[in-house]
C-alpha cells in the first residue's frame, strides 16, 4: 500500500479536533495514511475549494469531513470533487448537532455525501476502511479480523450478566 495519504480528514474548526480523535484512532489501528487539514468552506472557500479539486489527483480515495452547525463543509467538498465523502456532523451548542446533522444529510440529488450519526467519527473512519478495502486485500483481512474481535466482545459480554 503507497505510504502516501489516501484518505483526507478535513474539519471546519480546531474545536472539531477531540471529535474527530476517534478517526485518526481508526485510521492508525488499520494503518492507513491519511492527512488532517482545518479547512472552511466559508473562511477559507479558496483554500478548501483547492484542496477539495485537487484531491483526487493527490491520490486520495476518499474524504470524511466534519462540520457543525450550518454545516456545508462535507456538501461542498462533494460539490468539487467524485471521490466518496463522508460527512460527519459535530454537536453544535445550540442545537446539540441537530443543525449539522440536517444540514449534511439532506444533500440535494445528484451530489451525495455519505452522513454517519452525531459525532460519528469512528463509523466514519470505518466507512473509509471499508472503501480502501475494496482495493486492499490487507486491509479487508484487517477488517474481517476487526468484527470477528468485536463480536467475540459482544458475545463475551454475556458471560458477565447476573439476575
Ligand atoms: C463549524 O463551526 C466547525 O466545523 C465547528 O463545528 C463550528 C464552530 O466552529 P468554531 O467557532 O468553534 O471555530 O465551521
Amino acid at each position: 500500500m503507497s505510504n502516501s495519504p489516501l484518505i483526507g480528514v478535513i474539519m471546519g474548526s480546531d474545536s472539531d479536533l477531540p471529535v474527530m480523535q476517534k478517526t485518526f484512532d481508526i485510521l492508525n489501528e488499520f494503518n492507513i495514511p491519511f492527512e488532517v487539514k482545518i479547512l472552511s468552506a466559508h473562511r477559507t472557500p479558496g483554500e478548501h475549494a483547492e484542496y477539495s479539486k485537487t484531491a483526487e489527483r493527490r491520490g486520495l480515495k476518499t474524504i470524511i469531513a466534519a462540520a457543525g452547525g450550518a454545516a456545508h463543509l462535507p456538501g461542498v467538498t462533494a460539490a468539487h470533487t467524485s471521490l466518496p465523502v463522508i460527512g460527519v456532523p459535530i454537536k453544535s451548542k445550540s442545537l446539540s448537532g441537530l443543525d449539522s446533522l440536517l444540514s449534511i444529510v439532506q444533500m440535494p440529488s445528484g451530489i451525495p455525501v455519505a452522513t454517519v450519526a452525531i459525532d460519528g467519527a469512528k463509523n466514519a473512519a470505518i466507512l473509509a476502511v471499508e472503501i480502501i478495502a475494496l482495493s486492499e486485500p490487507s486491509i479487508k483481512e484487517k477488517l474481517t479480523v476487526y468484527r470477528h474481535r468485536m463480536a467475540q466482545d459482544s458475545m463475551g459480554k454475556n458471560d458477565m450478566l447476573q439476575f
